[in-house]
């Protein structure tokens, strides 16, 4: 850990801004083809943000339609856990269906989302939960979703999910966590209440799987988390990131986002959208180091916080 800080303060804002542009000019490694099949087109929420073919999380296909199996959603390794995360597009109110039915078939417990619905005057995602307490259940095809609770913290809100199979009337829970202060393109202006919100997710997800008991016995941190913004790549990609550093920094001390951020770009395209959000992550390392005692004073980091004309 100390190298990286070195490496950090030796680098300076500049010199990791340079480093990521570099990573960011390289062109993606793989195939949009699914994503560009003429019928799937309409399931991408922005045209020029596609899919990977190689890691894209299949959906079951019905006879009937055989792009049934698409949705803008990809599988991501953690740290030494394979498909930890499945990053994805904030749904569009026509593929709210297929979203249900991918957190089904893959036997989600935590949905992170990391968007508003509506920001800048602009709606970043479908309301594809009911947002309160009151609200009324929401019918997807053959998925009924109704909010048991609400809580709201701070800088985020957790909401406790039931969603009904109506075919086969299973019925299972779900853990919705919204964080809410997180501008599109831009950073969490506090890496704290970002780290924290983390910790919280994966709490969260490991009580699940205690409560479940056997079934996941053998997959210590059980089924993919899925993560989503509004395109499911600059913020998604930037919590992922972060979840994976400090997984390993827990387990060796050591951090590489650089190598981070190209794995996950080459399971999900074009993750971490800006100069701002890798710059973000370093600094949160760092926090996060210093919080949990892996370093025992803090570098002048004046030079990577968060800039107030940065968007
Ligand atoms: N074409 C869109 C745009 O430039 O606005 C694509 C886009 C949108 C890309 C949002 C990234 C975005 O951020 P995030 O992945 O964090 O939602
Ligand atoms: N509207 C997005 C943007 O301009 O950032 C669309 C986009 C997304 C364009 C990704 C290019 C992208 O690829 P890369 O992140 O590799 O530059």
């Amino acid at each position: 850990i100390s190298q990286f800080v070195e490496y950090v303060v030796k680098k300076k804002r500049a010199g990791l801004i340079k480093e990521y542009e570099e990573i960011k000019t390289r062109s993606p490694d793989g195939t949009f083809n699914s994503a560009r099949v003429r019928p799937n087109l309409l399931k991408n929420r922005y045209t020029d943000v596609l899919c990977y073919d190689h890691t894209r999380v299949l959906l079951s296909q019905s006879e009937k339609d055989p792009m049934s199996d698409y949705i803008h959603a990809n599988f991501v390794d953690g740290y030494k856990q394979k498909n930890a995360f499945i990053s994805t597009q904030g749904p569009l109110p026509h593929t709210c269906a297929d979203f249900w039915r991918m957190v089904w078939e893959q036997q989600v417990l935590v949905i992170v989302m990391t968007t508003k619905v509506f920001e800048c005057g602009k709606i970043k995602c479908e309301q594809y939960w009911p947002p309160e307490e009151l609200s009324e259940d929401q019918i997807y095809q053959n998925f009924k979703v109704s909010t048991k609770s609400l809580s709201q913290f701070d800088n985020f809100a957790v909401t406790r999910l039931e969603l009904t199979n109506t075919d086969t009337n299973e019925i299972r829970q779900v853990s919705h966590f919204r964080f809410n202060s997180w501008p599109d393109f831009g950073v969490p202006q506090n890496a704290v209440a970002m780290l924290d919100f983390l910790e919280k997710v994966r709490k969260c997800q490991s009580s699940m799987l205690q409560d479940l008991g056997d079934k996941w016995a053998g997959h210590q941190r059980g089924p993919p988390i899925v993560v989503h913004c509004s395109a499911g790549i600059g913020r998604t990609g930037t919590f992922c990131t972060l979840d994976i550093c400090i997984n390993r920094l827990e387990e060796t001390s050591t951090v590489d986002i650089k190598g981070t951020v190209e794995r996950i770009r080459s399971q999900r395209a074009y993750s971490i959208q800006t100069p701002e959000q890798y710059v973000f992550c370093h600094l949160a390392l760092i926090e996060y180091a210093l919080a949990n005692g892996f370093l025992s004073s803090l570098p002048d980091l004046s030079d990577l916080k968060p800039q107030e004309d940065s968007d």
